[in-house]
């Protein structure tokens, strides 16, 4: 068997850049301000907060299934911080730090965890695609928009986020394989958290790495430490600039861990060891080693982070506020959004619907009205979401902050 090569897991070594106590080691930091390294963890403490504000909000029944992304916020932060504004996000369904970051105002989110299609009514001068819940779906569309932009001689870059689990997906594979070929500028942004919900990686995958399925089609794969916001900085503007000098694309697996359930309908206690969540938790907190790196260079104070933390929590409060002052959405609402045309069966189903509501209107042909102009008012909030959110969020100009 001697003709037979292996891979050796060496060839992609995790890539770090501060150790867990927020010490730099391995590969020299990338070239940051101070205010940039605070607002990366600005950003990071208020998707903490976020996520606990959303969980708490669906425990007292005010928000839909959410799901959480805490553990994952250097990945997120690093990654998202690398864009630039023309590039695109394509994001799966737990990348809200990303999305923010990238411009898509707070109340988008909420709204769209609320079970509100409004969320979904990305502003157009935002470059981020729609939540794909269907796993890697979003992964051969973001490949088409990067092709098609090449083909149009357009210089920007693309980024897809998927997790470990969409690895197993044949959208992934399909996409790769097209992207490779076609050199298309796109990075692959996995997020290995460990789960696939209930499913460890080592029953999700047989390779040793995730970074390695790049080398069957063509492109560079890295292993990057993804609890270190600034080692997933580096790598990912590295692989962004790749794309955007038409050198094609990347795949990057950042290593890390979910802290919280799969989604508020998953309970992690029945396929985790309590143990494994403690060692990521109390070892390999991403924040934590920020804080860590920050105060060790005299950026951040005890006075100054209980300040960062406050003033998270009064934006993030404000949002909620804002959000739920809007009209609830009408029960009909659900057959719009989809179709231009509603076909005879779902319009049967509407009007059903209206006459079990004992609403007027109930007679009249639904589906044709136009998306977010429905007559009723009751659904005047669509349309009009986002008005001035970029302001809840940390850093309040979002993303045009300057300097990336
Ligand atoms: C095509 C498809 N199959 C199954 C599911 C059910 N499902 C939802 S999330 C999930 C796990 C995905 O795991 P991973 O890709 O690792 O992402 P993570 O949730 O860990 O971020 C599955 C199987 C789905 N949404 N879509
Ligand atoms: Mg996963």
């Amino acid at each position: 068997m001697g003709s037979l090569h292996h891979l050796r897991e060496e060839t992609f070594e995790l890539v770090r850049v501060l150790d867990p106590d927020g010490n730099l080691v391995g590969e020299p930091a990338p070239d940051l301000t101070d205010e940039k390294l605070l607002e990366f963890y600005r950003w990071m403490v208020f998707a903490r907060l976020f996520d606990e504000r959303c969980l708490n909000l669906q425990r007292q029944g005010r928000m839909g299934t959410y799901a959480p992304l805490s553990g994952q916020e250097a990945a997120q932060v690093g990654s998202a911080f690398a864009l630039q504004a023309e590039d695109w996000v394509f994001p799966s369904y737990r990348e809200h730090a990303v999305t923010m970051i990238h411009g898509l105002p707070m109340e988008n989110v909420l709204l769209y965890w609320m079970g509100r299609e409004e969320g979904n009514q990305i502003p157009p001068d935002v470059n981020v695609f729609t939540v794909a819940v269907p796993i890697a779906t979003q992964i051969p569309h973001a490949v088409g928009a990067a092709w098609a932009a090449k083909i149009r001689g357009d210089r920007r870059a693309f980024i897809v986020y998927f997790g470990d689990g969409a690895t197993s997906e044949g959208d992934f594979h399909e996409g790769c394989n097209f992207a490779g070929v076609f050199k298309v500028p796109l990075v692959f942004f996995c997020q290995n958290n460990q789960f696939a919900i209930s499913v460890p990686l080592h029953r999700q995958t047989a390779s040793e790495t995730i970074a390695q399925k790049a080398v069957a089609y063509g492109f560079p794969g890295v292993r990057v430490d993804g609890n270190d916001v600034l080692a997933v900085y580096k790598v990912t503007k590295e692989a962004l600039d790749r794309a955007r000098a038409g050198e094609g694309p990347t795949l990057i697996e950042a290593v890390t861990y979910r802290f919280g359930p799969h989604t508020t309908a998953d309970d992690p206690t029945r396929y985790r060891a309590r143990e494994e969540l403690e060692e990521w938790r109390e070892r390999r907190d991403p924040i934590t080693r920020m804080r860590r790196f920050l105060t060790a260079r005299g950026l951040l104070d005890e006075e100054a982070d209980r300040a960062i933390a406050e003033e998270a929590r009064q934006r993030i409060a404000a949002a909620v506020r804002t959000v739920e002052q809007k009209p609830k959405a009408p029960p009909e609402s659900i057959f719009d959004y989809v179709y231009a045309q509603l076909p005879w069966n779902l319009q049967e189903q509407r009007r059903e619907l209206l006459e079990e509501l004992g609403r007027a209107g109930a007679t009249e042909a639904g589906g044709t009205a136009a998306l977010g102009a429905r007559s009723s008012g009751t659904n005047a909030a669509a349309g009009s979401p986002a008005g001035g959110m970029n302001a809840a969020a940390p850093g309040a100009q979002g993303r045009q902050g300057g300097g990336r």
